[in-house]
């Protein structure tokens, strides 16, 4: 029997921004790798979005490294491909710094015959066959998908008898959830077929489809990577077992419980919607709780910022965190931004309802500043250096 460890979207780093979180995705991994040493599985595959951005802190680096120390001391090889996640604008990852010192194997080893794309597989000693392609941006990888060597593929795929992994990290479009149903994705019909797995990542989801004669799985994230997600699950993973077909085991991490909290501000005074929060928050016991307060409606008087949330966050004591969600409240003075289906529009249309003078000349300014602002870091460029270029381009727009 082979057993092995399917994990994706572990988003290293992602919540690093936010204190109360931040060592959760480096925990949930330590968690995954526990469970990979205690039953023994003979590989680990990790599909894409391994890490956050393309240049993760020293810390989760470090954190990273030392988990994936820990599976080769234990003799387990761990085989990758890249998410849209581990990718810089130009197309370099730090899963390259990994693969060099030993501590994974990227298994997407492509090999251009013209424009078709050969793919060579990945052997493990328990004679299981890896191959892999990364996601991109936007699902850029469609055209590796579309110029597969099929022909080539089966070739390879019929003289190996033993367990066939396809290891990949995108959304398929018969299988999105209705709520990503505008997610780029590539159709079961470019999936190569043969294989008894398809590791798959990049959709946040925990779960299982069946495909041709075998399964492609979606993990979910390691650990959850936003608030939205966070109201599901901590995070997840699966622990496989092959003998002559595949079974997945469903592993849950539980960190913390997560409550959600909703309070209805329509037509309410800022004092009285304090007192609504604190007579629900003081019932209430948040030892080991994400609390997720969300504040929506159109208030009487006040303004949102009237709230006083230091306030309200010490009311729920013990909370492993807090969060407040005030973006669906709002004033009856704020003006009604009316939401546009046509994004492409989308700046004209909201420029031309706000702005004030000449609107030509407004407008031109305010796409130059747009685009400025929207400039990225480039690879090897110091933070001053990026800030000195940035400010430079914005005093030339305002012409100072
Ligand atoms: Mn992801």
């Amino acid at each position: 029997m082979i057993k092995f460890c399917h994990i994706a979207d572990c988003h290293l780093g992602v919540w690093n921004h936010h204190p109360e979180l931040a060592g959760y995705p480096e925990k949930a991994l330590q968690k995954a790798v526990d469970a990979c040493i205690e039953e023994r599985v003979n590989f680990v595959i990790i599909a894409g979005d391994f890490l956050d951005t393309s240049m993760p802190s020293i810390e989760t680096l470090k954190a990273a490294a030392v988990q994936l120390s820990r599976l080769k001391n234990n003799d387990i090889p761990v085989y990758v491909v890249a998410g849209s996640h581990d990718y810089s604008p130009s197309g370099k990852t730090m899963l390259s710094v990994f693969s060099a010192s030993g501590l994974m194997q990227n298994v997407f080893k492509p090999d251009w015959h013209e424009n078709k794309l050969r793919l060579a597989p990945t052997i493990d000693k328990s004679g299981t066959l890896l191959i892999g392609l990364p996601g991109r941006t936007a699902s850029l990888e469609k055209e590796y998908y579309d110029n597969l060597d099929k022909e080539h593929l089966k070739e390879i795929l019929e003289k190996n008898n033993g367990l066939k992994i396809f290891v990949m990290h995108s959304a398929i479009s018969e299988f999105k959830p209705d709520f990503l149903k505008n997610m780029a994705s590539i159709p079961i019909s470019s999936i190569p077929g043969g294989f008894d797995y398809y590791a798959n990542g990049h959709v946040h989801v925990n779960k299982i489809f069946d495909i041709g004669s075998g399964k492609m799985a979606f993990p979910g994230p390691l650990f959850s990577s936003s608030f939205k997600e966070l109201e599901d699950s901590n995070g997840s993973f699966l622990i496989n077992a092959y003998s002559v077909k595949i079974t997945c085991e469903i592993k849950n991490l539980d960190f913390f419980n997560v409550k959600k909290i909703k309070i209805d501000a329509s037509d309410k005074s800022i004092e009285s919607v304090e007192n609504e929060i604190e007579l629900q928050l003081k019932q209430e016991n948040f030892s080991n709780t994400l609390v997720l307060l969300e504040i929506r409606g159109i208030l009487k008087s006040g303004k949102p910022s009237d709230l006083n949330i230091s306030k309200i966050k010490s009311l729920a004591y013990g909370a492993v965190a807090f969060k407040v969600n005030t973006n669906r409240l709002e004033t009856k003075t704020m003006k009604e931004i009316k939401v546009i289906a046509d994004k492409e529009n989308i700046e004209d249309i909201v420029i031309k309802e706000h702005a004030t003078g000449s609107i030509e000349n407004e407008k031109q300014i305010i796409l130059s500043m747009m685009k400025v602002l929207n400039t990225v870091k480039k690879d090897g460029e110091t933070v001053s250096a990026f800030e000195d270029r940035l400010i430079k381009d914005a005093k030339k727009v305002i012409n100072l």
